[in-house]
């Protein structure tokens, strides 16, 4: 098996914490998105979609999505499991996995690569070249407010993400939470339910 991710990419990150939790030792290649490495020919063979993270497979085979990167490596290394302990709570991770892309890492990306000088004509990852549309970061930014807010909402009352313990849900949106930082946002203040979860989860994934 052999991991090729970017560690400080938010999508690369959600695995990259998976790994480190997990405390697994996987053979991994850096491709440096900031020089742009995703690019090169021996990469391009390797995943076609130019995107990390990847793992190849001992079977040959190429997870190129963080989400099934994530459920493969917690079948692989049942051990301090994240994806749930039955298959309601899997279930429940899945959706908020998803849940989590979409609304919240999505509208980051948004905002970033709609902005940044360094995704002129990258406003998307992949092959094909995609022009900046600047009526997207604001778009962004509101959409990243519904997130914080949906979230809030949904740990009033709850210690994590999804059941009684903490899980790859917590992973993604803790992602969220550092990705946002990206673009000069933050957890609002009055997300006092984010912010007291935060506490929790933090010291798990990141030294003090
Ligand atoms: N569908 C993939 C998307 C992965 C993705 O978008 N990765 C970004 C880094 S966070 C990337 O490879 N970007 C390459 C680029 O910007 O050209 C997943 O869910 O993991």
């Amino acid at each position: 098996m052999k991991l090729y991710t970017f560690s400080p990419a938010p999508n690369p990150m959600r695995v990259g914490y998976m790994i480190k939790y997990k405390g697994l030792n996987i053979d991994t290649q850096e491709i440096n998105l900031r020089e742009k490495e995703q690019f090169n020919p021996e990469f391009q063979a390797v995943n076609p979609t130019l995107t990390v993270p990847a793992l190849q497979l001992d079977n040959g085979e190429l997870l190129t999505d963080a989400i099934a990167i994530c459920v493969y490596l917690d079948s692989m290394y049942p051990d301090k499991p994240l994806m749930g302990s039955n298959k309601e709570e899997y279930a429940q991770i899945v959706g908020w996995l998803h849940k989590i892309y979409v609304e919240g890492l999505s509208a980051v990306a948004d905002i970033l690569r709609n902005s940044s000088e360094f995704f002129a004509d990258r406003a998307l990852p992949g092959k094909v070249n995609v022009k900046q549309l600047p009526e997207l970061i604001e778009r962004g930014k509101i959409r990243l407010a519904a997130f914080w807010q949906m979230l809030d909402e949904h740990l009033d009352g709850r210690e994590f993400v999804v059941g009684q313990q903490f899980t790859q849900a917590d992973i993604d949106a803790y992602v969220i939470c550092n990705f946002a930082g990206w673009v000069k946002e933050t957890v609002p203040q009055q997300c006092s339910n984010i912010l007291r979860w935060l506490t929790t989860v933090k010291p798990l994934l990141d030294e003090e």
